[in-house]
């Protein structure tokens, strides 16, 4: 007879068919007791949330998240993963990556988990309420969820040509006409949004909230391949890298040792 499945059942139960049909052995072996996960801390008893992120030099994703758990304002604990390192297929498998399949970030608050960047942020607005990231106003609030919308979805191109590499600069960089069309798309919203919505600061919708916190991996592109942008988007650019959590993560990406050799040699 078919077992039934239930929460506490179903992760074996898909091992199980896993390792029938490929042939290979589970990584997973059993529920590993909450200590034993990735980053775990037996003495951790409070309600502080847990993010977990990729690289900062290279994981535009987990920027975003990081962000977002920034912008709400609540204390939270991060934990680095590296990503593609020697271990990650093992990694992927196991503990409290485990959720989202391997992607970075996830955050875990208490029993519950939140993975994609933008289901984080709104996870996150839910908690400690929507003004905290989008603009009051509705007409301007209907621009920003739908550009930030756009920049989860697409641009595939610039972000194909053109991977996150905080510390790096790429001489003589050239674009292919669909990433110029990528990167016209995005310098038109950066436009559309700071005149009509921008005068009450110096960032996408005035004061910084979930456009900047989806935008900056593009700044921070846009930095890297020393794509040629108007004045507007200069200014944007440089109030994004020098607001107070980008530096931070940018110094944290400088420090970091760990190479990803396919993503420094592109441009
Ligand atoms: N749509 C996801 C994308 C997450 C994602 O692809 N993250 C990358 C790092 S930037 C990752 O985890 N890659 C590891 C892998 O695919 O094995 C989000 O918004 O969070």
């Amino acid at each position: 007879m078919t077992e039934p499945v239930t929460p506490e059942n179903a992760r074996a139960i898909l091992d199980n068919y896993l390792s029938g049909l490929c042939n290979r052995r589970s990584t997973v072996q059993r529920r590993q007791r909450r200590d034993e996960r990735l980053g775990g801390d037996s003495q951790q008893s409070g309600p502080r949330m847990k993010l977990i992120i990729g690289n900062k030099n290279y994981s535009s994703w987990s920027l975003r998240g990081w962000l977002a758990a920034k912008q709400s304002g609540m204390s939270f604990e991060e934990i680095v993963v590296p990503l593609y390192g020697e271990n990650w297929e093992a990694t992927k498998q196991g503990g409290e990556i485990l959720p989202s399949s391997g992607k970075v970030p996830l955050l875990w608050d208490g029993d519950a988990v939140v993975w994609d960047s933008l289901a984080i942020l709104e996870y996150l607005a839910d908690k400690v309420g929507r003004d905290r990231f989008w603009p009051k106003d509705e007409v301007a609030r209907g621009m920003a969820r739908s550009m930030v919308a756009e920049m989860h979805s697409s641009f595939q191109a610039l972000r194909a040509e053109c991977p996150m590499n905080v510390r790096k600069r790429f001489d003589g960089f050239e674009a292919s006409e669909t990433c110029k069309e990528d990167i016209l798309r995005i310098l038109g919203l950066w436009a559309e949004a700071r005149s009509r919505f921008g005068s009450g600061g110096p960032y996408l919708f005035g004061t910084f909230g979930a456009a900047d916190v989806f935008f900056a991996p593009v700044v921070s592109r846009f930095i890297s391949y020393q794509i040629p942008v108007p004045g507007f988007a200069a200014a944007y650019m440089q109030a994004v890298w020098e607001h107070e959590w980008l530096q931070g993560w940018i110094e944290a990406s400088e420090n970091e040792e760990w190479v990803i050799e396919q993503y420094d040699t592109v441009g």
